[in-house]
């Protein structure tokens, strides 16, 4: 597997240092008043080039209208397909959920891979790897991850870089979201019933980073962390949509938490629809 760790200025810091040039005073574009994350286990805290993370009461300054990168996702074309599953379908696996009295009253299967009604693989992200061009920055909205009858909920999806992530604990129960880019931990917060969301923004990371519980070993979720906003996640009819593409030829790639990557070449024309069919037999691996 090729996990790709790029140490780039998160996308609202690229604003912030062309508004620093704009302005000619590099003084407004500190960092100061990023926000602690308490007692957390935290190893991103020596990166300083970071914008401010978590900090929702004094934001950076927002770039200009003349500083602002094109506009994001504003092509006219569309990327539609499916991914298939052509192999043996698997066996639901009941998960041993006994030693938590609240997750036990919910039987749930395994699903590192869920093979749809209609033969389609779910959950897989598809997204594009080559040929985009141009900045686009994190939507304002918060990407959301529910802990619902003891499942991350989605538990795959991808966000732009510089997104804040939302971590809600809807359980009856101690859930311990531990985060991982790579194998190194971003954050390890526990998080009681009750209690208010996690919110993280996720500033300098491209790749996959994966939520675990450490409380109940069979929580899973996964999220590509993207720098464009050009992907899409498979669901209950293994179909995705990607809209606002520009024009022109890029590789699209599938990435499934157990059964890896598979790549293509698309093009997109102008106010089209380009049709992608992925495929995997399930013998495959890889991360
Ligand atoms: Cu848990």
């Amino acid at each position: 597997m090729t996990m790709r760790r790029a140490r780039f200025v998160g996308r609202s810091g690229l604003a912030t240092l062309a508004l620093a040039a704009l302005a000619g005073a590099w003084g407004c574009a500190s960092n100061e008043g990023r926000a602690s994350e308490g007692a957390e286990e935290d190893r991103s805290s020596h990166e300083g080039h970071a914008s401010a993370s978590g900090d929702r009461e004094a934001p950076p300054p927002q770039p200009t209208k003349s500083a602002e990168p094109p506009p994001a996702a504003n092509g006219t074309g569309t990327i539609h397909g499916k991914v298939a599953f052509t192999g043996t379908r698997p066996t639901p696996t009941p998960l041993k959920r006994d030693q938590d009295p609240f997750c036990a009253r919910t039987a749930m299967n395994d699903e590192q891979v869920v093979v749809n009604d209609d033969a389609t693989l779910r959950n897989v992200i598809v997204h594009l790897t080559k040929g985009v061009t141009g900045n686009y920055p994190a939507p304002s909205a918060h990407a959301l991850v529910e802990q619902h009858d003891c499942m991350y909920r989605p538990r795959a999806q991808a966000i732009v870089a510089g997104q804040t992530l939302e971590i809600k604990n809807g359980d009856q129960t101690l859930h311990n979201v531990h985060t991982y880019q790579g194998t190194e931990t971003l954050f390890n917060r526990a998080q009681i019933a009750g209690s208010p969301a996690i919110e993280r923004e996720i500033t300098d990371y491209e790749g996959v980073m994966t939520l675990k519980c450490d409380v109940h070993g069979w929580m899973a979720a996964f999220i590509l962390v993207s720098n464009h906003p050009f992907f899409a996640t498979t669901g209950e009819d293994g179909s995705f949509t990607i809209q606002n593409v520009p024009v022109g030829t890029y590789t699209i790639e599938s990435w499934h938490e157990k059964l890896g990557r598979k790549t293509q070449e698309v093009t997109v024309t102008r106010d089209g629809t380009a049709e992608v069919n992925l495929s995997y037999a399930g013998t495959e691996s890889g991360t």
